[in-house]
């Protein structure tokens, strides 16, 4: 099994691809563009454990649930509230908009999760094995997590119940020591520091020695 993934796993794009590649048993050399082309190459490439739901209506769902998070929790969740409370602070060094991270979290999430919680399972996945839809939005729950916001289980009970099941899978369960390793490291210390907690990691690090502006809102110090 050979893929090469660029990136790290404080980005929940990022994270689907070394989830999906963990589920499957697997690591390497080739390079793919976009979490869900990689998520869906590999599913195609290694079939067992299957990371999609069988059948044509169950697959149409799935990627309109993968859609849903990688757009719309995307601009919220990494976007707007972990660009705000993480990026802008600690990279870039300037104040957060606080009117914006208020509006995200106690408007546009909560909504969010409103639309999430009226299709979560009650029990086990989305479909009847866990897929690469459930990890979507464990990654970007994570990323919620850890710019501060943690989904209240009195309001949206089957939506934190399903995301703490999706949570204990091995596949991602096994990216939190790697998170830890390289959460408020600086990007040229971040191979290092994974290799000691025991990741497999390039020869050639893609990342520069210093942040670049955001290509995707073309913003920056
Ligand atoms: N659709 C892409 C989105 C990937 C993405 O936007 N990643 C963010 C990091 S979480 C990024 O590359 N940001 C770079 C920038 O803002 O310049 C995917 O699913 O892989």
């Amino acid at each position: 099994m050979a893929m090469l993934i660029i990136g790290n796993h404080v980005s929940p794009y990022a994270r689907k691809g070394f989830v999906a590649l963990d589920h499957k048993g697997g690591d390497g050399e080739l390079v793919l563009n976009d979490s869900t082309v990689i998520a869906e190459y590999v599913d195609e490439r290694w079939p067992a454990p299957p990371l999609m739901p069988r059948g044509a209506a169950d697959r149409a769902r799935a990627r309109w649930m993968e859609e849903y998070a990688d757009s719309r929790l995307g601009d919220l969740i990494i976007w707007r509230l972990f660009y705000q409370k993480t990026i802008v602070p600690y990279v870039w060094k300037r104040e957060p908009d606080h009117a914006l991270i208020a509006q995200v979290t106690t408007r546009d999430l909560p909504e969010a999760l409103d639309w999430i919680e009226a299709r979560a399972p009650a029990d086990g996945f989305l479909f009847d094995h866990v897929c690469t839809a459930d990890f979507t939005y464990a990654c970007f729950f994570r990323n919620a997590s850890l710019a501060g916001f943690e989904i209240d289980a009195a309001r949206w009970p089957r939506t934190a119940g399903w995301l703490e099941r999706v949570r204990a899978v091995p596949a991602f369960a096994g990216t939190m020591k790697f998170e830890a390793a390289i959460v408020g490291v600086r990007s040229p210390d971040r191979p290092g520091a994974l290799r000691a907690a025991g990741a497999k990691v390039a020869e050639q690090s893609y990342g520069g020695r210093e942040p670049h502006r955001s290509i995707m809102l073309g913003d920056g110090p």
